[in-house]
């Protein structure tokens, strides 16, 4: 009973443990750069996946910046005039609460301008990634006329293709070869098989 306990315990730990890392990671925004103008936080953000419950840590002077969370056109425009947060601290930590995207500029004149911003691409936590994409395409209309000239492309594509076809087809003459001779070694085993089984008949 008690060791039924204790390997229970130990279980639901191991579980636990599991769990709680897969749950959060925690970014440093710019790495050892902090939040500052002259780094490219499009390009530090490339090469991370980031989702729900992950943290975002900004590092500053304080008063030198501020991390403003705004809208995505407020982002395009460099505007700190309808923030949805705003913090200036010298440490902004942020909870990606949510999956979407998210937009941090800085509010300070002509810092976002100068490339002080922020988007980060945030993933549902696990099971539900079917969410986080679909209003993605929904914004990025412009994405369905492309369909069309990407569909014509392979067409024209396969024309000039129908003529390199010929070697494929010459191809073909080599593999029933090799079938023919694996056809054979089939042949060779059932007669190993069959000398095999007259043998053990005749053991006995
Ligand atoms: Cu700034």
């Amino acid at each position: 009973m008690a060791f039924g306990g204790a390997s229970l315990a130990l279980a639901a730990l191991v579980l636990v443990s599991c769990a709680s890392a897969v749950v959060a990671t925690q970014y440093t925004v710019g790495d050892t750069s902090g939040w500052t103008t002259g780094t490219d936080y499009t390009t530090w953000a490339s090469d991370k996946k980031f989702k729900v419950g992950d943290k975002l840590v900004f590092k500053y002077a304080g008063a030198a910046h501020t991390v403003d969370e705004v809208s995505a056109s407020d982002y395009a425009a460099c505007s700190s005039s309808k923030v949805l947060s705003s913090d200036s601290t010298g440490t902004t930590t942020v909870t990606l609460k949510t999956a979407g995207k998210h937009y941090f500029i800085c509010g300070v004149t002509g810092h976002c301008s100068g490339g002080m911003k922020l988007v980060v691409n945030v993933a549902a936590a696990s099971a539900a990634p079917a969410p986080a994409p679909a209003p993605t395409p929904a914004a990025d209309t412009p994405d369905a006329p492309d369909t069309t000239p990407t569909t014509k492309t392979p067409s024209s594509a396969s024309s000039s293709d129908a003529t390199p076809k010929s070697p494929a087809t010459a191809e073909v003459t080599p593999r029933a070869k090799e079938s023919s001779t694996s056809g054979a070694t089939g042949l060779r085993a059932a007669a190993w098989a069959g000398l095999a089984l007259a043998g053990l008949v005749a053991m006995f």
